[in-house]
């Protein structure tokens, strides 16, 4: 066991309608999204259980236009999911998460979502784990929420 702190935060990053908010519904027991029109418009948080050690979790807003709200919700992060619609493809806002996550030195893993709807490999030019999921029935999250915990 290393030094990490028991509370551990992570902040669920992605473009706009990639399924963020549904990843984190799954993922945990409480939650509160705060939402108009289908679209998060601050954040989505909620916590969850790991081994013993409390997880929370912060889904940001995927449109451009809330880039403020993703830095303040980026403050003092362990790790962060990308959250990648694989029926879209990844998006240049994801590539640009990706980028500034590596250049922080953040651990971070891709979830390609929406496996239902495409399931084609998604393939990318950042050395990071892609775990297919499926959101809306929950395949895939707690499995890779674990592999991401384990590289905290
Ligand atoms: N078919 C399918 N639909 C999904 C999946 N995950 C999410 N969705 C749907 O995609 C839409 C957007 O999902 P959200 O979770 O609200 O996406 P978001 O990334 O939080 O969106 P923003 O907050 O607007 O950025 C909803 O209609 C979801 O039901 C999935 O795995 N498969
Ligand atoms: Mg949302």
């Amino acid at each position: 066991m290393n030094g990490r702190k028991k509370e551990t935060k992570i902040v669920i990053f992605g473009a706009y309608d990639s399924g963020k908010t549904t990843t984190l519904d799954n993922l945990c027991e409480k939650k509160t999204n705060v939402e108009y029109n289908g679209t998060t418009i601050s954040l989505d948080y909620g916590n969850t259980h790991l081994n013993g050690e409390k997880i929370h979790l912060f889904a940001s807003p995927g449109q451009e236009r809330f880039k403020f709200m993703r830095e303040i919700l980026a403050y003092g992060l362990d790790g962060a999911i990308v959250v990648v619609d694989n029926h879209r493809g990844v998006t240049d806002m994801e590539i640009e998460i990706m980028s500034q996550l590596d250049s922080k030195n953040v651990p971070y893993i891709v979830f390609a979502n929406k496996q239902d709807l495409s399931n084609n490999e998604l393939t990318l030019n950042f050395d990071v784990e892609i775990v297919p999921t499926i959101a809306t029935d929950g395949s895939g999250l707690r499995s890779g929420l674990e592999l991401l915990v384990e590289k905290l």
